[in-house]
């Protein structure tokens, strides 16, 4: 059976999966999973069809739901292999970081119509495209825990707590780990990647992009570049 990977191409959640699949060399294929419409399909083939589901999700032999829990079963060995306490700190943290910053994103792409636009599906008509993005930030806030007030101070707490963590190091631990990627991809939100690792279009990179915060975590920033040359 085939191993398919459903992703939102530039979610930094997919992101994860994908970076501890390619690290062990999973032969895997990757099927873009399109919010809401894509559910219902998504919920039969894990065999849970009343279960909310999130991507990413692995489907083979058996479904696996969720960044960590794929990267735990296909590359355990290769990415947890030391000091768990360390890993769980530095994970919770950058999912922190990360929830906070898809509110932050939302709301900068709520109020920026060319962004809605470019983010629409490209089977979506021009005149429906800004409908269409709104209707799904709006299931978003529906369905996740989205507070808008004090986001940008939690992801900066987070940075400082992070930055502390790394130490100056090159890997959180003493050697790469999934506790680098979480943080790398949680970084998506403060300063996107470079397009060859993950392409975004020009304003939808704005909307993802937390200029004061990019510039005051330069280095975590310059780590997290260095990281995706030397692992990725
Ligand atoms: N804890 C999950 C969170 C994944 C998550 O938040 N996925 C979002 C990415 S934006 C998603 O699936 N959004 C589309 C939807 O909810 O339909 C993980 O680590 O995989």
């Amino acid at each position: 059976m085939t191993t398919t990977l459903y992703q939102i191409y530039y979610s930094p959640w997919s992101e994860k999966a994908r970076w501890a699949l390619d690290f062990v060399n999973v032969d895997y294929k990757r099927k873009n999973y399109l919010p809401f419409w894509g559910a219902l399909p998504l919920r039969v083939a894990t065999g849970k069809p009343f279960k909310k589901i999130t991507v990413p999700v692995i489907i083979a032999e058996e479904s696996i739901v969720g960044s960590r829990a794929i990267a735990e079963h296909y590359a355990g060995d290769r990415l947890f292999h030391t000091n768990m306490e360390k890993i769980d700190q530095v994970d919770a943290l950058a999912n922190k970081l990360m929830e906070a910053g898809r509110v932050i994103s939302c709301e900068k792409v709520l109020s920026n119509e060319a962004a809605m636009r470019e983010a629409a599906p490209n089977f979506v008509p021009k005149s429906m495209r800004v409908k269409v993005v709104k209707f799904g930030i709006n299931r978003i806030k529906e369905k996740y825990d989205y507070q808008p007030a004090g986001a940008e101070q939690t992801i900066e707490g987070c940075l400082q707590e992070l930055e502390s963590l790394r130490g100056g190091q090159t890997t959180f631990l003493d050697a790469f780990s999934y506790a680098d990627i979480a943080v790398c991809c949680a970084l998506q939100f403060v300063s996107p990647v470079a397009h060859k690792w993950i392409r975004l279009k020009p304003e939808f990179r704005t909307c993802w992009t937390m200029p004061t915060l990019a510039s005051k975590f330069e280095r975590l920033i310059a780590w997290r570049d260095e990281t995706y040359e030397r692992y990725r």
